[in-house]
């Protein structure tokens, strides 16, 4: 449905019928009864190529994500806030190397999941393909993307994989203090001159539509929610973290005097679930699907780190480099 080749077009993998149904049971079960599965656990293959999958677009998500904070760095206004900048963006690549690493340990190396990655195989989260026009862009993304990330991690840490929970519980830790770096550099937009505030409005409400498409299609049309709760990777659905992030976030962004740009929005006092004019899913299907604003900026600049790396990769795999006495 959503194009791109889903896992379940690819051949090869046994899907759950073909699984030897005890094993498929006591599996079930130890999930059922909280237990952590670990890399060397039997597993059925779905359940190892759905992680796969999951966290490799979740790893490419944080390199993908550090390119729009990226820009900003050389033109941060002042010395602190260029620190704190540079000092976020290279935490995000920091999760990258965890979350890759997690999804090593089931069986796919570093080196596929890249050319996945540069080859448009892969996918992203589609909120970075828009463009950072502005310094308040920036902070919109440090604030509020950081906010419905952690949102969807604090979730799923505790779900069943142990690699994968290990690696959202440390990100969460960075992701909080992301957050406040966030909020302090919009409160100060928010709380300075009319230019300072009419370029955070701007900015959030360029943002406002792909921040919605941010958390997965809506529980109605999403592919992989109802096997992935049984199987205790995701922890809510997607419409449920949506709803959390709302409750959260909105009346924050209230509270500074901001507005939203979506006159549906509301909170529904009787049944306590926000209302909203439902997000465009056909442009969310062309921008997973490679045909976003920024899309084909962001894996060329991708594919040049890449390209640009591949010496110090050499140098390091040489077997040269093992003699390299280290400084007394
Ligand atoms: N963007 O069945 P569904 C960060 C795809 S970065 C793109 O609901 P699922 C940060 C989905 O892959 C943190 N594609 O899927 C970094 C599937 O396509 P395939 C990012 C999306 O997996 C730097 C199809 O749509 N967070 O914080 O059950 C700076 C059907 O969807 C998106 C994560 O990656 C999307 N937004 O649920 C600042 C969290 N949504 O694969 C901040 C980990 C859906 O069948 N991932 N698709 O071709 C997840 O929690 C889940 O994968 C999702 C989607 C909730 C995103």
């Amino acid at each position: 449905m959503y194009g791109g080749g889903t896992i379940f077009e690819s051949k090869g993998y046994r899907d759950l019928s073909q699984e030897d149904p005890e094993k498929l049971e006591a599996f079930q079960a130890r999930i059922d009864r909280g237990e952590k599965i670990e890399p060397t656990d039997w597993m059925p293959e779905m359940y190892r190529k759905q992680l796969i999958r999951m966290i490799e677009q979740h790893a490419h998500s944080e390199i993908i994500g550090a390119l729009p904070e990226g820009t900003w760095i050389t033109r941060a206004p002042g010395f602190r806030r260029k620190l704190a900048q540079m000092a976020k963006v290279q935490d995000e690549v920091g999760h990258a190397q965890l979350l890759y690493s997690a999804a090593e340990t089931l069986g796919k190396s570093r080196e596929e999941m890249i050319n996945d990655l540069i080859n448009g195989k892969s996918k992203y989260s589609n909120i970075f393909n828009y463009p950072a026009f502005t310094w308040a862009d920036s902070n919109v993304i440090s604030w509020l993307v950081d906010a419905g990330a952690i949102v969807n991690q604090m979730a799923n840490a505790k779900g069943s994989y142990g690699p994968y929970c290990r690696a959202l519980d440390r990100i969460c830790a960075e992701e909080s203090f992301h957050l406040k770096y966030g909020h302090d550099a919009v409160v100060h937009l928010a709380t300075g001159s009319p230019v300072q505030r009419k370029m955070l409005q701007e900015a959030l409400n360029r943002w406002w539509p792909p921040l919605m498409h941010f958390f997965g299609p809506s529980d109605k049309i999403s592919v992989h929610t109802e096997q992935l709760m049984r199987w205790k990777v995701k922890m809510a659905t997607n419409d449920d973290i949506r709803q959390q992030f709302l409750d959260m976030y909105v009346p924050k962004i209230w509270e500074l005097g901001l507005t939203l740009p979506d006159p549906n929005l509301k909170k529904n006092p009787e049944t306590g679930l926000w209302e909203m004019t439902e997000p465009d899913w056909e442009e969310f299907k062309r921008v997973i699907n490679g045909d976003g604003p920024c899309n084909k900026e962001r894996l060329a600049v991708r594919k040049a780190a890449e390209e640009k790396g591949a010496w110090v990769r050499r140098a390091l795999l040489s077997p040269k480099a093992q003699y390299v006495q280290p400084l007394a």
